[in-house]
């Protein structure tokens, strides 16, 4: 593995090449990484619309539902405009609007993610972005080498995204950043990805000529809280499932009951010997932890330090303890609540916090696609009204300018009433 350095200097020499040799540079790396000779870097609609004819009908089905169930938690989360007179004559406002051109990175590899594609384009689609733009790398899957998976294709469809490319890994931050010949720059990058893509995005986010991003990424986490009482083959099947998502996912499992902890364990090697990606979860499970406290308050209070990404109770009563969990991005509560209903479908958004950002960050939402912004209007009385404390405090502050911008005003007013 590259260290930090060498990790910071590779992406930033693929980001300069694409800033230079834009298009070029984009195939030549698609080349050198995912073996594929494509003509352009966008997948051409034709091809998009033969692909997405063989997606099977289960398949679609399961997209449609999750897609619903998305929509509908995320349209619950518009906001309505705020307007206050906050003293006769003065009117504030805070006003929301869409981030124009957003690009959402949805990672391909051992597991291409279309339940990504939902968690990013069902926001940015009620939120009415101008721009949607999908960044991807090409499929290397023989028969559709070079195209995209077709549940990539068919949830991009549903949220309405039609500017989709066959790029990923450093290069595709770089291109949504600084644009190339075929793919205008973007305002802000949304989705996770693997370290390159995480430093890409770190640093295009530091370029005042760059993209925003959505969060720092780290790898991803579950804390499962277990009383006496819980299920051990639904908690190693929630572990197991957080576990398989890379070989750096972070698994840990608290509970005050010894016999649930072993239980557990024995679940977990049962559950892994029919995984296939045991491979995988047998390395990230090799980093993880099993706590045993003594007290459920105690264990909780372990879940509140390490401000876990995704939080599973499984406690009798899970929910009488919600008021005590602090720091968690995504808490899921009892015993039928695992973590896949909020990386697929329940209708929560995936992307979330982790490394113990979940302290002061949110998860996803629909607030990340737009801007707030404030308008204010003064007639004369409002300014009458004000006027006088901000000359006060201008002064106060030695700031002559302000207070003449004000002075100025209510002379001219004073001006008028005598005239009148
Ligand atoms: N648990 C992942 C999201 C995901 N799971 C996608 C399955 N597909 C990070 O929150
Ligand atoms: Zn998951």
């Amino acid at each position: 593995m590259t260290n930090k350095k060498g990790l910071a200097d590779t992406v930033s020499a693929i980001i300069e090449r694409v800033k230079t040799e834009g298009d070029a540079a984009l195939l030549s790396l698609t080349e050198q990484f995912d073996g594929l000779k494509l003509e352009q870097v966008a997948l051409p609609q034709q091809q998009a619309k033969a692909i997405i004819a063989t997606i099977g009908e289960a398949e679609k089905a399961a997209i449609e539902l999750a897609y619903g169930q998305i929509k509908r938690f995320h349209e619950a989360q518009v906001q309505s405009d705020i307007t206050v007179e906050t003293t006769p004559g003065v009117v504030c406002e805070l006003k929301t609007k869409a981030i124009s051109d957003v690009g959402l990175y949805i990672p391909g590899g051992s597991a291409p993610l279309p339940s990504t594609v939902l968690m990013l384009g069902v926001p940015a689609q009620i939120a009415g972005c101008k721009r949607v733009v999908l960044c991807t790398p090409p499929d290397t899957t023989p028969g559709n080498e070079g195209g995209i998976t077709p549940e990539i294709l068919y949830a991009a469809k549903l949220c309405g995204i039609t500017e989709i490319y066959r790029t990923g890994g450093a290069q595709a931050i770089a291109a949504l950043a600084f644009g190339t010949e075929s793919i205008a720059p973007v305002n802000k990058i949304y989705g996770p990805g693997n370290s390159f893509v995480t430093e890409a995005k770190q640093q295009v986010a530091q370029d005042p000529n760059g993209a925003a991003i959505d969060m720092p990424a780290g790898p991803s986490e579950v804390l499962v809280l277990a009383d006496s009482n819980a299920n051990p083959a639904f908690v190693a099947a929630d572990l197991l499932s957080q576990a398989e998502h890379g070989p750096d996912s972070q698994v840990i499992l608290v509970s005050d009951s010894e016999e649930l902890i072993s239980a557990t364990k024995t679940a977990i090697e049962t559950q892994l010997s029919i995984l296939p990606r045991a491979d995988i979860a047998k390395k990230a499970l090799a980093n993880s932890r099993f706590i045993l406290t003594e007290t459920l308050e105690q264990a909780v209070e372990v879940s509140n330090e390490y401000a876990p990404e995704h939080l599973i109770v499984q406690f009798n009563n899970a929910r009488d303890w919600l008021n005590s969990l602090d720091n968690a991005a995504s808490i899921f509560l009892g015993a039928y609540t695992p973590e896949s209903a909020g990386d697929y479908a329940s209708g929560t958004n995936h992307v979330l916090p982790t490394y113990g950002y979940s302290k002061t960050l949110s998860s996803l939402n629909l607030g990340d696609f737009t801007r707030k912004f404030t308008v204010q209007e003064l007639t004369p009385a409002g300014i009458q009204a004000i006027g006088p404390a901000i000359m006060t405090l201008a002064a106060a502050e030695r700031l002559d300018a302000h207070k003449n911008a004000v002075g100025l005003r209510l002379d001219a007013l004073r001006n008028n009433d005598k005239s009148s």
